[in-house]
């Protein structure tokens, strides 16, 4: 994913999960942000997920983006294991569309906070643009490339409509 030291740690509960959170980790690349990816189950891999987030805080991680669909408690799970910055992002489920995922992470108690996106692809792009803009704070270059990134945005955006 990267050679130098991840400042962003992306996991999913699944590997059917990877097709959205791919959007995650190529805005991070993109803004070359130092991201790995992993997968981690709340649920099907619980001590791997207790390991990981010691040891992504112990490594310099700053931020966990956490992808999860149905009973989506992979991000929960990490904001109450770390006091690190936890986004989540919810996959839309086949069976209900996302609600669940999404009802799953953004309900949680007050006390353990994790910032929810969208479902789907754009709550995994946008996962990585909301960390760009936290790490964006400390580091002056990210700073720039991210402004960069939304000026281009805009740039790309015509102005008026063609027919299609
Ligand atoms: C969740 O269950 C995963 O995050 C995934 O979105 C969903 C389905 O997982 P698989 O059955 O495809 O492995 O834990």
């Amino acid at each position: 994913m990267s050679e130098n030291k991840p400042v962003v740690g992306v996991i999913m509960g699944s590997q059917s999960d990877w097709g959205v959170m791919k959007e995650t980790t190529k805005v991070l690349e993109l803004l070359e942000i130092a991201c790995e990816a992993k997968i981690i189950s709340a649920h099907r891999t619980p001590k791997r997920l207790s390991d990981y987030v010691e040891g992504a805080e112990a490594r310099g991680v700053k931020i966990i983006i956490a992808g999860a669909g149905g009973a989506a408690h992979l991000a929960g799970v990490t904001a109450a294991l770390t006091t690190l910055p936890v986004l989540g992002v919810p996959m839309e489920s086949q069976a209900l569309k996302g609600m669940d995922s999404l009802l799953s992470i953004v309900q949680m108690p007050g006390g353990i906070p994790v910032g929810t996106l969208a479902i789907g692809k754009a709550g995994a792009k946008n996962a990585g643009l909301l960390a760009a803009a936290i790490i964006a704070l400390m580091d002056e270059g990210v700073a720039e490339r991210l402004s960069s990134w939304r000026e281009q945005q805009s740039q790309s955006i015509a102005y008026e409509p063609v027919d299609q």
